[in-house]
């Protein structure tokens, strides 16, 4: 099963944060190609005011791990990252690991959803999803990642114009 990934982080070594990250998702992964995005830095989204720029990124991998199972280990690695475990709503943190998809799998649990149900809303996730896998189009989406992100680029007027 192809699995994706969001990376996030606001808070410390952003880079050596995500870096390691991704090589401990390299870990999880158990064959075929393990595709990691380049590092985006972001501006924070629906953050408390004052909060340091994000670092994000997007990793696909292989892991015939069970969705919730592998949520869990997500959730380890936010922790061994010095995360706590409760906080703010979007306070600034070390590491955020965001289940994105798990192949075709629709779930509606109150701790897991996929698709991750606002992946189209977030410029955060889309671009360097593209960067990855720009005709991804998941359950429920009637249009290609990449598509995405061109609509959501001219909404958020990404571009400065005069
Ligand atoms: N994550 C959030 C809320 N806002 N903004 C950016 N730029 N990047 C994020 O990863 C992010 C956010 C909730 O997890
Ligand atoms: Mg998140
Ligand atoms: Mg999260």
């Amino acid at each position: 099963m192809r699995a994706g990934i969001a990376l996030g982080s606001n808070l410390g070594d952003r880079n050596a944060i995500l870096i390691e990250a991704i090589s401990h998702l390299r870990d999880l992964h158990e064959g075929g190609e393990f595709l990691a995005s380049s590092l985006h830095e972001t501006w924070p989204m629906n953050c408390p005011d004052g909060s340091p720029l994000f670092l994000n990124a997007v990793v696909e991998l292989e892991t015939s791990l069970d969705p919730l199972i592998l949520l869990r280990q997500l959730q380890s690695l936010e922790m061994a990252s010095g995360r706590p475990e409760y906080r703010g709503i979007n306070e600034p943190r070390t590491l955020d690991l965001d289940l994105l998809y798990c192949d075709e799998v629709i779930l509606n649990l109150p701790e897991l959803k996929l698709p991750h149900p606002r992946i189209t809303e977030r410029s955060f996730v889309l671009a360097p999803l593209a960067e990855i896998r720009p005709h991804l189009q998941l359950p429920g989406w009637s249009h290609r990642c990449e598509e995405y992100l061109f609509y959501i680029r001219n909404k958020e007027s990404y571009y400065v114009t005069h």
